[in-house]
């Protein structure tokens, strides 16, 4: 066989490969998988440096499948390389990533080819993806982290890291803000790492898109200030391969490369038609469009002889080479630079270096206090500057919320200084948290920082975050009533229950500047999930660690700050973040009356959770069933901590625009009022 029936065939496999199992599963998406066959194979076997027996070399180039519903493209390539599986210890399990049997099991319980690609289940996935333009949103922070990585760590003659970034998307992607903003900035950055390959075959589920989407795209990547190319073929190889070779000769802007196709292509009767996107083609139409290919009509999954020998001689010699070379070259280092090679070697572990948490603040009671997010402001700079791969930024806000890294030689990361650990997100709060993925996904340590109102600019991708098990780190401050004039559009009611209910993120809402450092001390060493902080804009009393519990207990998500005299307590008080010093002042009131009071401070839901039965029925004790919990957001949920016989002090409405005292008082957070609530559960006056 010549190469290119060689090429034809790979290409055909992945196409059929991909009907079958989508026929098979009676659901999934045969269309683009067959469309854009071509491409993938082109960038995998003829471009990409990427090496099937190390999926997770820190050197690879990345692929990034942003129209995640073509997933079967990624399984079929995953499977025809031989891509090898590897575990959560970076262990190569010596079997494969995707296996045939896998794909025969396509969308099916614990199969290793799900409905959209799945980080963290499938090796050789590089981010999930489905939720459409969080892929490519994600590949601008890969590629800004290839960018910085590349900056600290590349010395003379060595080139550790020069790795590239191609992802691919469709209209769907193209239509979503978070990939405007995300494009915006790689533009801004001007990303020359960065190729994304857009999908231009006018069809999206309801129809072409000249129902809903008509902009001329090429003059809006080209305003943005990237490079844009156009293929008119999707099934022209050679000149795919070409583009993508003028990707890697442009410098100072990223590649947008416009690909035309034809969604089902070789479907007799679905081609060119939103059926050929989300339906099996039925068994009649495969038929018809596997003789159109030139193929077994009847065979299923199959797999020609020759085409997993075709990709071991293009990928997998290419990635084989690419990888010994690197590794010699990376042995080299070692030597030369030793300190350099070994924090290369903990970021791709994401353990942390020694003395990561050296020079960490103590704060000394004080009742004026500190604002949460100044408390957090010492504690990033100290974090930042003892991890090196520590980097992050605010959508606009790092005044507001202090996350600027104010350090000597912290630096601004900007197209030509791409050394700077203060990432400039501007306001663009959903890139900025895909791009925190990405950043991740490429084993940085990175936050990123807006108001916490705003986090629900970005909560898809914080979710994305959890379902990745990616350590992010979100810090939101203004958390609650705190900035008061600004009112009810500022001040955030239902934002912490929504993200206490993403499961396996750790939402964080620290009651004093002490607990604001042990909740970064947890979160530091949290290596597979998310982390929002929740911070008060306004100063809170530091509380006298002398008199009440440490802060370390925060590590537990609640613990006992203080108990009454006279043993057993009667009521538990519980509060979070501003409320935790309202609460003690009500516990103090109560005490002085004779009440035996307790006070709970429940920085975290989340961490709590985790303690033991035991440890928890010791912070809350079954029998003691008078209980008040007091927060500065939505009571919805708080009856799992208060029991049928509490009560809540939260919010039931939207705030109002007040100086906070009046807010307070209109709202109920006050003293008195705590403890009023406190002594009629008790039936006392
Ligand atoms: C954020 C988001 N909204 C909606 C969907 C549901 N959805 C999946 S594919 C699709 C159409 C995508 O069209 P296009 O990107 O052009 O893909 P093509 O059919 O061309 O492959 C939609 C609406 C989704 N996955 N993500
Ligand atoms: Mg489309």
């Amino acid at each position: 066989m010549t190469s290119e029936q060689l090429d034809q065939l790979s290409i055909n496999t992945i196409r059929t490969l991909s009907m079958d199992a989508v026929q098979q599963a009676k659901s999934g998406h045969p269309g683009t998988p067959m469309a854009l066959a071509p491409l993938v194979y082109t960038i995998w076997n003829r471009v990409m440096r990427f090496d099937p027996q190390d999926p997770i070399w820190p050197n690879r180039d990345r692929f990034v499948l942003s129209n995640g519903h073509a997933s079967m493209l990624l399984w079929s390539v995953l499977h025809l390389t031989r891509t090898q599986a590897v575990n959560a210890d970076y262990e190569i399990l010596g079997q494969p990533s995707v296996s045939l049997d896998d794909i025969r099991h396509f969308r099916q319980l614990d199969s290793k080819a799900p409905g959209h690609p799945e980080y963290h289940w499938v090796s050789g996935v590089e981010t999930t993806s489905g939720p459409l333009g969080q892929g490519v949103a994600t590949s601008v922070g890969m590629a800004i982290g290839q960018k910085w990585l590349a900056n600290r760590y590349n010395q003379p003659g060595f080139a550790i890291f020069d790795y590239h970034i191609y992802a691919v998307c469709g209209d769907g992607c193209m239509m979503e803000g978070v990939a405007s903003e995300a494009a915006s900035l790689a533009g801004h950055l001007g990303l020359d790492n960065l190729c994304w390959v857009y999908d231009n075959n006018h069809i999206t589920i309801e129809g072409n898109t000249s129902i809903a989407f008509t902009e001329d795209i090429a003059a809006r990547f080209l305003g943005y200030g990237w490079n844009v190319l156009r293929v008119g073929d999707a099934n022209d190889v050679d000149r795919i391969e070409h583009a993508l070779g003028v990707f890697r000769q442009t410098k100072g802007r990223p590649t947008f490369i416009i690909l035309d196709s034809h969604i089902g292509y070789g479907s007799p009767h679905k081609q060119d038609t939103p059926e050929a996107h989300g339906e099996p083609l039925g068994d009649e139409e495969i038929r018809l469009t596997k003789r159109g290919y030139g193929w077994p009509e009847d065979a299923k999954f199959l797999v020609p002889d020759g085409v997993y020998e075709h990709f071991a001689a293009g990928v997998g010699a290419r990635g084989a080479q690419t990888r010994r070379e690197w590794t010699e070259l990376f042995g080299a280092y070692q030597a030369q630079y030793p300190e350099l090679a070994t924090e290369i070697g903990q970021m791709q572990r994401r353990e942390l270096p020694a003395g990561w948490d050296r020079k960490l603040p103590v704060f000394p009671a004080d009742p004026k206090g500190l604002a949460g997010r100044d408390a957090s402001a010492q504690v990033l700079n100290v974090l930042a500057q003892n991890i090196p791969w520590v980097l992050g930024g605010s959508a606009d806000l790092g005044p507001s919320n202090r996350t600027t890294l104010t350090y000597e030689g912290a630096g601004s990361f900007q197209a030509d200084s791409p050394g700077g650990k203060n990432l400039h997100f501007g306001i663009r709060e959903h890139a900025m948290a895909a791009i925190v993925n990405g950043l991740s996904l490429s084993k940085l340590r990175p936050f990123g920082a807006t108001f916490f109102i705003f986090s629900d600019y970005a909560r898809p991708a914080i979710r994305l975050s959890a379902v990745m098990e990616l350590p992010t780190i979100f810090v939101f401050t203004h958390d609650a009533m705190g900035d008061g004039e600004d009112g009810p559009t500022h001040q955030p009611v239902e934002q912490l229950l929504s993200l206490r209910a993403i499961p396996g993120l750790v939402t964080l809402r620290p009651g004093d500047a002490n607990e604001v450092v042990e909740a970064y001390r947890y979160v530091m060493q949290l290596r597979h999930e998310p982390a929002v902080l929740a911070l008060s804009r306004q100063p809170l009393p530091t509380l006298d660690r002398s008199t009440y519990a440490p802060a370390a207990g925060v590590a537990r998500g609640a613990y006992v700050l203080a108990d009454g005299p006279g043993g057993s307590p009667e009521v538990i008080l519980i509060a979070t973040g501003s409320e935790l010093s309202l609460a003690v002042e009500a516990h103090e009131k109560l005490v002085a009356e004779g009440i035996r009071s307790r006070v709970v401070s429940m920085p975290s839901w989340d961490i709590f959770e985790h303690q033991t039965q035991e440890y928890r029925d010791s912070i809350l004790p079954p029998h003691v069933t008078a209980r008040v919990a007091v927060e500065q957001g939505s009571t919805l949920g708080w009856e799992r901590y208060v029991g049928p016989s509490g009560r809540v002090i939260g919010m039931h409405t939207f705030g109002a625009s007040a100086p906070l005292k009046e807010l307070q008082k209109k709202f109920g957070f006050e003293p008195d009022r705590v403890a009023a609530v406190a002594k009629e559960l008790l039936g006392r006056k």
